[in-house]
């Protein structure tokens, strides 16, 4: 397959100012004319390209003339030969949505018809210049059968609609704004919507809808209360008022990614949007509301000004991410968010940049972009945006969004435009910052601290490295913005205020004077930037900084960095010296300072696959074990704090506040404490929970602690909620995931039988990750030592790449990074890979990711 480079963008050849669809909408057979009105771009004698997939003209006119000899295709292309530089082209074709198992372009789901067209999907749906510099007007009449599609939503204003004959019906739409294709959509469905409405910093009347079939309606009221506070914090935090007279959010069954921000349509994965208590847990209403708010941030970041070609993506997604982040902090804890944030970003990003898909933010080339929707083109994007706010301060970062918007709003832009607008803004000279989109790799920073004996002073000497990635074997030093305090190591007390050091060459050295007492140091603060932190702090002072450190996030770091430490120990001699962990968690539990939801937060280990990162060979077993003998002796020594604390935060009623969710967290992790401890009541204690709870969190904190630990409750339970709820997909989906998540017992043969169930299926990709992706991160199971989990998910693989080859080449990044462990498992792994790419007919997708996998 082709590969597409950065450096070999050209501007298009023809632009489409304007747009006309008309749709046939049927789920067998929907036919779409569509009128094009193109004009030549600049002076030149290229023919009309129009991109098309998997799709049949069925008719061509140029102005109003049929043509028959004039047009030709080139693979899946039309192309048009055109004399003049302005013209009218008309397409027909046929589509048949209920056939189209990749889920892109238009397609059925549950009864509905819906589209997806980012990134390439528009050209399944009719011949168009699909590429995101194109932007265009859009008119979309739409017709169906009143009875089954009583509802036709598009993008824009309704302007008309009315009854046909034959009980049809139709409704035409247009969208006063320009856009590029990806944002074009359409819904035609049996929906009912929550209706209300928003009042703009101008006084503008929104009109807002969330459509859902009509049984969903109560669990929309949770988008809508996410979606009204997003649209007043945008004209808060960035000036942005929403542009349009309405906005309307559908959700759809079927989905391959988390939603989708079309202009004035937005469309999401149910999961997203539904919730009530009962069905979704704390960490689902915040994800709902975060998706909300990062759709709807998307109307100017994103679409008002958009991308000018696919490897700007970042542009888009990285500062989304970031505001979503943004939004997200605002509305509760910003500490437990910002801890939450860089766990994601450690667990998916972290790796991903020091394997073999590691790519820059902004990438050089692509065999296939959907492969390019990863965590670091959305998470490290949002945090090189973070980066570039801390370093310039709030309001020259306000300035630089404010002009960014200003100067490129109906445009399709660059990163470089981005940055340029910050640097006109603020007067600061960005050349160096500029690597950071430039350079893959996450940077490793070593940091000392010596104080002098005498006088009041200490140097603090940092030095960088960017590791060697894919394509970049030498790398020129990052810009890296750090906070830094130094704290008294007797008083606890800040000595002096936080200074923000850039460090931007390779080596450094900064001095510290005027000290009253021997410091500690304090580091990378709130993670100011996205690296791997090396120090040699001493077990003794990292539990100090967990104890003291103002900084909250810097607290859980350095209580983190002190369990990470005594893991990697154990796993290399084989002893956990766990005192200083248990001092450390014993003061975090019975500090009465901070609040539950930073506390269940700050006690739980490092994840096995954080563990697994530090390493150069990986021994899943050996980390799974000396995890877990942490575990058991954080459970056992702190028994009788993990009972208490369990009781004291025992619920009452539920209620969806802060304080009640930080309870209902730190509950859930004693829990999990107490199943360790050796108690022998765990089981009945986890049970009564199950039992009693009035909430889902609560509910599924008791079932994943029941199905990681052996017992015959846990049998019970798992049949119990499975009968409880299996009329409701959504929660169907946790009952395959805690299953596949399990810690214990044989996870392998559970999850291959899962496979068998009558109630999974691979056609749904929520379904499917519920079960297989939950599995491919499972690292101990997925890594079992016979070779299992890799058969299994190689399987998944090939069989899913004939449906939908998005979501099977999802799954291929777990089978990857065979190079980081132990030789036995490589060759599995590595044999499980060649045996996909052998495979014959795989979609680029799939491809793409093996080979480069393999590489
Ligand atoms: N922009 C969409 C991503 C669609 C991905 C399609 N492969 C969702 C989002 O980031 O908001
Ligand atoms: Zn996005």
């Amino acid at each position: 397959p082709a590969i597409i480079r950065r450096e070999d963008y050209r501007a298009p050849d023809w632009l489409v100012p304007e747009i006309a669809l008309d749709f046939r909408l049927d789920p067998a057979a929907t036919r779409v004319t569509a009128r094009l009105t193109v004009r030549r771009n600049g002076v030149h004698t290229h023919p009309l390209r129009l991109d098309g997939d998997e799709i049949a003209p069925l008719s061509v006119s140029v102005d109003g003339e049929e043509l028959h000899d004039a047009w030709r295709m080139d693979g899946p292309a039309l192309v048009i030969d055109l004399a003049g530089d302005d013209h009218l082209i008309e397409t027909e074709v046929q589509l048949s949505p209920e056939t189209n198992s990749k889920l892109m372009g238009l397609y059925a789901s549950g009864g509905l018809l819906c589209t997806q067209c980012e990134a390439e999907g528009f050209r399944r749906i009719t011949f168009f210049p699909d590429r995101p510099d194109v932007l265009s007007r859009y008119t979309v009449r739409m017709e169906a059968d009143q009875a089954a599609f009583p509802v036709l939503l598009s993008n824009g204003d309704h302007v008309d609609g009315g009854e046909l004959a034959g009980g049809r019906h139709y409704a035409l739409w247009r969208d006063p704004f320009l856009k590029p294709c990806y944002l074009f959509a359409l819904v035609a469905g049996d929906l009912a919507a929550n209706r209300d409405s928003f009042t703009t910093m101008s006084g503008r009347n929104i009109d807002l809808g969330i459509w859902v079939r009509s049984a969903d309606l109560p669990r929309t009221e949770h988008a809508m209360d996410a979606l009204k506070a997003s649209m007043a914090w945008d004209e808060r935090t960035y000036g942005r008022e929403y542009d349009l007279a309405v906005f309307n959010i559908v959700a759809v069954d079927d989905f391959n990614f988390g939603a989708m921000e079309n202009k004035g349509l937005n469309i999401f994965n149910s999961r997203y949007i539904l919730a009530d208590p009962e069905t979704a847990t704390d960490g689902d209403y915040d994800a709902i509301a975060g998706v909300v708010a990062h759709e709807y941030f998307h109307n100017w970041s994103g679409n008002r000004v958009t991308c000018r070609d696919w490897f700007q993506l970042s542009l888009k997604e990285g500062f989304t991410v970031f505001r979503d982040q943004q939004f997200s902090a605002d509305q509760g804890s910003a500490a437990v968010k910002r801890i939450e944030d860089v766990r994601a970003l450690r667990a998916a990003q972290f790796p991903e940049d020091a394997g073999p898909l590691a790519h820059p933010i902004r990438p050089e080339s692509y065999i296939e972009i959907t492969n390019f929707y990863t965590a670091t083109i959305y998470n490290k994007g949002a945090e090189i945006i973070r980066m570039l706010k801390l370093i310039l301060g709030e309001e020259a970062f306000r300035a630089g969004t404010d002009l960014y918007f200003e100067r490129h709003d109906g445009q399709a832009a660059t990163c470089e435009d981005f940055v340029t607008a910050m640097e006109d803004a603020s007067g600061a000279d960005l050349t160096h910052f500029r690597r950071w989109y430039a350079q893959a790799g996450t940077p490793r920073v070593k940091a000392s601290l010596i104080a002098e004996p005498t006088g009041g002073r200490a140097r603090l000497t940092l030095s960088q490295t960017v590791p060697p990635t894919p394509g970049q074997d030498t790398k020129q030093p990052m810009p890296i913005p750090l906070r830094v305090a130094l704290l008294g190591a007797q008083s606890g007390k800040p000595l002096g205020p936080e200074r923000l050091i850039v460090l931007d060459e390779a080596e450094s050295e900064v001095l510290f004077d005027g000290l009253s007492e021997a410091p500690v140091l304090s580091i990378n603060r709130g993670f100011s930037a996205p690296i791997c932190l090396e120090t040699d702090r001493s077990a003794a002072d990292l539990a100090f900084l967990s104890a003291h450190d103002p900084d909250p996030f810097a607290r859980y770091e350095a209580m983190q960095q002190l369990m990470l430490d005594t893991l990697l120990a154990g796993v290399r001699t084989g002893t956990v010296e766990s005192e200083s962990v248990v001092k450390a968690v014993r003061n975090t539990l019975t500090d009465p300072g901070l609040d539950a939801a930073f506390v269940g937060e700050a006690v739980l280990l490092p994840s096995e696959a954080f563990i697994a990162e530090q390493l150069d060979e990986i021994d899943p077993d050996a980390i799974a074990e000396v995890r877990e003998s942490l575990r058991r002796t954080l459970g056992t020594e702190l028994a009788d704090l993990w009972q208490e604390i369990y009781a004291r935060n025992r619920a009452n009623r539920y209620e969806y506040t802060p304080s009640a969710k930080g309870s209902r967290r730190l509950r859930s992790v004693a829990l999990g404490y107490i199943a360790v401890s050796g108690d022998e009541d765990w089981a009945s204690l986890a049970l009564t929970q199950y039992r009693d709870a009035d909430n889902m969190t609560d509910t599924i904190g008791a079932l994943g602690v029941l199905t990681n630990n052996a017992a015959p409750e846990r049998e019970q339970a798992l049949a119990d909620f499975y009968e409880r709820y299996r009329a409701d997909p959504l929660v169907i989906d946790k009952w395959f995931t805690t299953q596949a998540l399990a810690s214990h017992g044989d996870t392998v043969g559970t999850v291959e039988a899962l496979a068998t169930h009558p109630d999974f299926t691979i056609a749904n990709p929520n379904r499917l990750r519920s079960l297989v992706g939950a599995f491919a991160v499972n690292q101990r199971a997925f890594h079992d030592p016979s070779g299992r989990g890799y058969r299994f998910v190689a399987d998944m693989v090939l069989a899913v790449d004939k449906l939908n080859p998005q979501a099977a080449a999802r799954l291929i990044p777990s089978l990857g990074r065979w190079r980081k462990f132990e030789p036995k498992r490589q060759a599995l792994m590595q044999a499980e890979l060649r045996r996909i790419l052998d495979a014959p007919g795989l979609s680029k997708d799939v491809f793409e990711q093996v080979s480069k996998s393999l590489g």
